[in-house]
């Protein structure tokens, strides 16, 4: 069965958020919705936008072209064009990009009759990247604290902003993100490498099933999470690195504005020491 006519199955009506039936239909195996429409407008006004920035600059060497946010000087306000206005207009439809492509997944599982798992994680990184370009600019009172758009630009804001606070490995928040990321990591290499173990064997051997998935590992630390719990805690510790990192930014400023060491300095000060 062509892998079209076995989806005819599953390509069910309803389900969507807005607009009923109107854009309700598939181009080949993409669902389109309302809000592939949306997402489709956003991320190519967008796109022409970055493009349209680039051509004003001095290079189109693509890993230097960089569109800046407006000077902090413009605080809150719209910027003119050529001054951080083209990265305001970038960012609402980067965000209608985003959002859509998040809805676009809440109606697709509607569909299909799912849990809405997807799009809440996806929601996680929407939220990172809302919490650098929108929510801390906000707090801090200029939208010049967002990131500039361009590859290498943005490496240099990073650094920036993180020698800004002396130290950044010292935000407790980055810490806890950190160790999120190396534990995501660390589950996929081992989910991944255990699946692949029980079921590529060689040719002419047989595949495995969750008994040997178990056994491998109650056999080897002495306990199995299991088949579901596996790809709960993955989604766990992704969804909590990227949380913390959100966290880790929106408190750099709006909470601290030192250097992050010193922040330590509570711990020193602990009447126990003395
Ligand atoms: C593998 C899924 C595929 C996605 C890819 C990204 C674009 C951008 C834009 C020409 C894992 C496609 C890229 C569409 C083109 C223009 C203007 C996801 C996978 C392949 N970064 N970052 C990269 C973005 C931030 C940081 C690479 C985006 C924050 C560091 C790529 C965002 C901070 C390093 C990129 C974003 C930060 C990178 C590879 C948004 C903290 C690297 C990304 C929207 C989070 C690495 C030259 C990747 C590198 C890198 C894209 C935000 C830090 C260009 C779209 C401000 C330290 N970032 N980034 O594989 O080599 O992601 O940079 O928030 O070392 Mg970045
Ligand atoms: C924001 C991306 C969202 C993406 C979206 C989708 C498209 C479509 C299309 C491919 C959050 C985009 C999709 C465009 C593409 C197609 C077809 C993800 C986002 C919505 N740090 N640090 C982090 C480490 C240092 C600093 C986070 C490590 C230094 C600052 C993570 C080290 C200093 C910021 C992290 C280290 C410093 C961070 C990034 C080591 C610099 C942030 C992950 C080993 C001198 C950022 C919310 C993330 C953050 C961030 C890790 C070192 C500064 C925890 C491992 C000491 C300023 N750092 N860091 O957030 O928290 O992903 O952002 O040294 O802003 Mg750090």
């Amino acid at each position: 069965m062509s892998m079209l006519s076995f989806e005819k199955k599953y390509r069910v009506k309803g389900g969507t958020l807005i607009g009923g039936d109107l854009l309700d239909f598939w181009v080949g195996p993409f669902y389109v919705g309302f809000f592939g429409v949306t997402t489709a407008v956003c991320a190519i006004l967008g796109t022409a936008l970055i493009l349209y920035g680039a051509a004003q600059g001095d290079t189109w060497n693509v890993w230097r072209i960089s569109i800046e946010p407006p000077p902090l000087s413009y605080g809150l306000s719209l910027a003119p064009m050529n001054e951080g206005g083209l990265w305001q207009m970038i960012t609402i439809f980067a965000c209608g990009a985003f959002g859509s492509w998040m809805l676009r997944q809440v109606e697709i599982s509607r569909k299909l009759g799912m849990g809405l798992h997807v799009p809440f994680a996806f929601g996680f990184a929407i939220f990172a990247y809302v919490s650098l370009v929108v929510i801390r600019p906000w707090l801090l009172g200029a939208w010049g604290h967002g990131f500039p758009y361009g590859i290498m630009s943005h490496l240099n804001w990073v650094s920036y902003i993180g020698y800004q606070y002396a130290a950044f490995h010292y935000n407790p928040a980055h810490m806890i993100a950190v160790t999120f990321f190396f534990t995501t990591c660390l589950a996929l290499a081992m989910h991944g490498s255990l699946i692949l173990m029980a079921t590529d064997p060689k040719r002419g051997e047989h595949v495995k099933t969750g008994e040997h998935e178990n056994t491998f590992f109650r056999d080897n630390i002495g306990y199995s999470i299991g088949a579901l719990g596996i790809h709960r805690l993955g989604m766990f510790t992704a969804i909590s690195a990227a949380f913390w990192s959100a966290i880790c930014m929106l408190i750099s400023g709006p909470l601290w504005s030192e250097s992050w060491p010193s922040w330590w300095n509570w711990w020193l000060e602990l009447p126990i020491w003395s």
